[in-house]
């Protein structure tokens, strides 16, 4: 079995029973004028994770392993989305306004959809997910158990909302959860920090963290 020199220690999964997962890789929270500009954040920070995460899923796909993205949304009349989360702070733009990638975290939308250095394969499923969790709302419980998941890869964004999110709920599900540092990303440097101390500390309480370049050396 691969083991990955990882924090707090080793990390050892069966390939068979392990997904690579990419959370919300979307144009919205990524690139300009999308949810994440919206609210005020630089979103070159979040750019930087889309070189690591190109070369571990090409050898994520190379290895055979499950991979499996997420993206993060509504349906265009927005009932799948609290008050709650809509009239959340003052963004310059809302969710479902206009906005120059199309109407924000709405799905079927432009800006809504994955980067295309990460474009999902025809045969790797795509979760919809109206939350922060990639279990909330989703199959993919169901997903992941038909595929007798165990082990799960985690990359995405952002580190400290919607990986966390997804880490925590896996943890408490009974997954093993590898964070890899630098395929996940935050606005801001010390949330992107202290999140991932926050997964491996006390003996890996979520789970372990380790770097893409140890992890692609045993894939
Ligand atoms: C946020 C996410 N940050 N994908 N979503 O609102 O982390």
């Amino acid at each position: 079995m691969p083991t990955v020199d990882a924090s707090p220690y080793p990390f050892t999964f069966q390939p068979e029973s392990t997904a690579l997962l990419i959370i919300d890789m979307q144009r919205d929270f990524v690139e300009p004028g999308g949810f994440g500009e919206t609210l005020g954040n630089d979103v070159s920070k979040l750019q930087k994770v889309i070189p690591p995460l190109v070369r571990l899923l090409g050898a994520a796909r190379a290895a055979g392993l499950a991979v499996i993205h997420t993206r993060e949304g509504h349906v265009p009349d927005l009932s799948d989305c609290p008050p709650a989360k809509l009239n959340r702070g003052a963004p310059s733009m809302r969710i479902g306004d206009p906005g120059p990638k199309g109407r924000i975290l709405i799905r079927g939308e432009y800006g809504h959809d994955i980067v295309d250095d990460l474009k999902p394969l025809e045969d790797e499923p795509v979760i919809d997910k109206p939350g922060k969790g990639s279990f909330y709302a989703t199959n993919l419980s169901e997903l992941l158990a038909a595929k007798g998941i165990t082990s799960l890869i985690v990359t995405g964004v952002t580190t400290e909302v919607c990986v966390h999110t997804t880490v925590r709920e896996a943890n408490d599900r009974g997954f093993e959860c590898l964070v890899v540092s630098d395929c996940v990303g935050s606005y801001f440097d010390e949330f992107q920090q202290v999140g991932l101390a926050m997964v491996a500390a006390q003996g890996g309480i979520f789970g372990w963290v380790t770097p893409s370049d140890k992890l692609i050396e045993v894939i």
